[in-house]
């Protein structure tokens, strides 16, 4: 595929048409979330879903060097140390289409939005984490916000999709219950130790500071609050844990730093402007345009 097209290029997914009640959130729901900080599991693909984009994905990782000038980012010390750091890479939705209409799908953008509050839904950028059976590598405790800075207002959303089954058993995701509320840590670098965040916590949020285990089944997927603290161990299990996470954020956020592009090989923003063109589509809008 040749880029961001604006529209899904396939029937791999839903459309957001029709009745879409399915997809939203209870008040309960909402709720939840804006208590502790996140929410899961949500239902999200179907068992051939998850095993064709286990199968593209297993494309792109045979294909990661090749790839590596049309993705925005491969993580740094994966490239330096491969055996001891999970592999982490953004722009998948740019080589593959099935990654590409991943993003459209109104399971992901309609809770999203009702979470964010908003009419429309603009895409931030994507994320892959892989790791393999018997694989050491952790990501370490962060926020997500943390390394969005050069956009703002803060108003942003993830959801983590699970492409397998996960729990504690293969390096799952842990969440840090109503760390969203504990203000912005500094950027951490993903290479680094699992615990740098906790020096930066005062010792009222240490004393706070339990992680909670985000059990997810193949297909379902977790969302979390750009500020809530979150992280993973290694995977000791004779399992892969592979999961894609897709990254959003309200329709008015702007370009906080025009030093450089917000990923690389987009055209630069000016500071000030808003964050659109092809690469930040609105991927869902309340009501129809016209
Ligand atoms: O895969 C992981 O453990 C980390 C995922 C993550 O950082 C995220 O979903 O924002």
């Amino acid at each position: 595929m040749s880029g961001p097209a604006g529209v899904p290029l396939t029937d791999a997914f839903p459309r957001a048409e029709g009745d879409l009640a399915e997809y939203r959130l209870s008040a309960d729901e909402v709720a939840a979330f804006h208590a502790s900080g996140f929410l899961f599991p949500r239902p999200l693909l179907t068992p051939a879903q998850v095993t064709e984009l286990r199968a593209r994905l297993g494309s792109i990782g045979e294909r990661l060097i090749e790839l590596r000038d049309r993705l925005y980012e491969v993580e740094s010390a994966w490239l330096e140390r491969p055996n001891e750091v999970v592999l982490h890479f953004l722009g998948a939705w740019l080589v593959d289409d099935w990654f590409h209409d991943l993003i459209f799908h109104p399971g992901v953008t309609v809770p999203l939005a009702q979470l964010l509050g908003t009419d429309r839904l603009r895409f931030w950028h994507d994320q892959t984490f892989w790791k393999p059976a018997h694989h050491p590598g952790v990501v370490p405790w962060h926020q997500d916000y943390s390394y969005w800075t050069r956009t703002e207002p803060a108003n942003h959303i993830t959801m983590f999709i699970s492409l397998d089954d996960m729990d504690a058993s293969n390096g799952g995701l842990q969440y840090v219950p109503e760390s969203h509320r504990w203000g912005l840590l500094p950027r951490l670098s993903f290479g680094g130790a699992a615990d740098q965040a906790l020096e930066h916590l005062t010792p009222e949020q240490r004393a706070q500071f339990e992680p909670k285990q985000v059990e997810l089944h193949a297909g379902q997927a977790a969302i979390h609050h750009s500020h809530l603290i979150h992280g993973s161990l290694g995977n000791p299990s004779d399992r892969p844990r592979r999961a894609i996470v897709l990254n959003f954020m309200g329709p008015e956020t702007r370009c906080a730093d025009d030093s450089e592009p917000l990923l690389r090989g987009t055209p630069a923003i000016a500071r000030g402007a808003l964050v659109d063109g092809a690469y930040h589509p609105i991927v869902w809008r309340s009501k129809p345009r016209g």
